[in-house]
C-alpha cells in the first residue's frame, strides 16, 4: 500500500514530464559536480526507475562518484564525462534529465553541452533561483531533497517501478539531503515517504553504514584539526571551520573528505551560523558552505562569491583567491547577516 503523499503543487509539471517521457525512449541523466548523497541517488533511483519501464537510460556525471556512494545500486554503471566519448550521445538522447541542480553553470565541463543538445530538457531540483533552460521542470524549494521528487514522481505514475534498488537510493538521497531526517524541512510528509521506501526494501542500517560508518582514520585526523581550529565570531553567532592545504598534506586527505564536516559548525551552542572554508592548492580554489538556522540566509552569503543553495544550506567557490583575504571577507558578510 502507498502511503499518502502531497503532489497536488506539482501535479502539473509532473504530468508534462510524464508525456514528454512517453516520446523518449533514449535518456541521459546527469547531476551536478561533486556530487552529494542526493545526486547519486537521485540519479540511481531515476535510471533504475526507467529502466524498470522499459527506456534505455544512461547516467554521465561531470565528477566522478564519491567512494561511499559507490555502493548504490546502479552507480557502477555512471559514466564519468568525456567530450570525445560522450558529446555526440549526449546531443542525440531524445532527452536529458539534470537531476539537483537547476543551472548548467553547475556542471562545468559539461555547460556547453547541456546548453547545445537538441535532447527534451528536463530539469528536477530543489535549490532556489533556477534558471531558465529546460522544456519542463519539477522544482520544488520545499522538498528536502530532489530524490524526494523523483519519488513523488514515479509513485505518482510508474509505481511498479518502485522496486528495491529504486528505494534503496531514494532513501540515500532523502537521508543525506534531509541531515539525517533533523533539517527543518522534514515533516510528516518525510517520514511517510520514508514509511514507503523501507517498505519497498531499502536498508535504512547498511545505507547509513556504507555512507557515513565508512571514514579512513586519516579523515578523522583531518576532522580533529579542524574542529580544534574552529573559532567564533560575533558574540558567539558564527562559527568558522577552516581547512588548508597544509591539513590535507598532512592527512593525505582531498576535499571528499570533508563531507558533512560543516555541520559541526552548527552545533556549538548559540551559534546560527557556521561557515567553512577549504583551502585547495591543486585547482587554485577557496570553497566557502555555509549553513544556518532559522531564516538566515546561506544561500545570500554565498550569493556575494556567486554561489547560491538553500537558505539553511548553501555553497560558493573562488578561483585565484588568497584565503586570508577571502576568509576575512565571509565573515564580514556572514557578520551582517547574523548581527
Ligand atoms: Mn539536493
Amino acid at each position: 500500500m502507498r502511503v499518502k503523499v502531497r503532489t497536488e503543487h506539482i501535479e502539473q509539471p509532473m504530468k508534462l514530464i510524464a508525456k514528454l517521457l512517453s516520446h523518449s525512449k533514449t535518456i541521459i541523466i546527469t547531476t551536478h559536480l561533486n556530487p552529494d548523497g542526493d545526486a547519486i541517488g537521485s540519479a540511481c533511483g531515476m535510471m533504475l526507475a526507467l529502466r524498470n519501464i522499459g527506456k534505455k537510460v544512461r547516467v554521465i556525471n561531470v565528477s566522478q562518484t564519491p567512494k561511499n556512494l559507490q555502493f548504490l545500486p546502479g552507480a557502477n554503471t555512471i559514466e564519468v564525462y568525456d567530450a570525445a566519448t560522450h558529446d555526440d550521445d549526449i546531443k542525440k538522447a531524445d532527452m536529458l534529465m539534470c537531476l539537483d541542480f537547476n543551472t548548467p553553470k553547475r556542471v562545468q565541463a559539461m555547460e556547453h553541452i547541456v546548453r547545445a543538445t537538441n535532447a527534451t530538457k528536463v530539469m528536477i531540483d530543489h535549490h532556489t533561483n533556477p534558471e531558465d533552460f529546460y522544456s519542463a521542470a519539477l522544482h520544488d524549494v520545499d522538498a528536502t531533497s530532489t530524490g524526494e521528487l523523483i519519488y513523488k514522481f514515479i509513485v505518482s505514475f510508474y509505481p511498479h517501478a518502485l522496486d528495491k534498488d529504486v528505494a534503496a537510493n531514494l532513501y540515500a538521497a532523502l537521508m543525506t539531503d534531509s541531515g539525517n531526517f533533523r533539517f527543518p524541512r522534514v515533516n510528516p510528509e518525510t517520514h511517510n515517504i520514508v514509511a514507503d521506501l523501507l517498505q519497498a526494501g531499502a536498508n535504512p542500517v547498511e545505507i547509513y553504514e556504507q555512507i557515513f560508518n565508512t571514514s579512513s582514520m586519516q579523515r578523522l585526523h583531518l576532522l580533529g584539526m579542524a574542529l580544534a581550529g574552529m573559532e567564533l565570531h560575533f558574540n558567539g553567532k558564527l562559527c568558522v571551520m577552516t581547512l588548508t592545504n597544509t591539513m590535507f598534506q598532512q592527512t593525505q586527505c582531498s576535499e571528499d573528505d570533508t563531507e558533512g564536516f560543516v555541520h559541526n559548525t552548527l552545533s556549538v551552542d548559540g551559534v546560527l551560523c557556521g561557515l567553512m572554508i577549504v583551502e585547495k592548492h591543486d585547482t587554485n580554489e577557496i570553497k566557502f558552505s555555509f549553513r544556518s538556522k532559522a531564516d538566515i540566509p546561506a544561500n545570500l552569503m554565498a550569493g556575494h562569491f556567486g554561489g547560491g543553495g538553500h537558505v539553511n544550506a548553501a555553497g560558493a567557490r573562488v578561483h585565484n583567491g588568497n584565503l586570508q583575504e577571502l576568509k576575512q571577507q565571509a565573515i564580514e558578510i556572514a557578520g551582517k547577516y547574523v548581527q
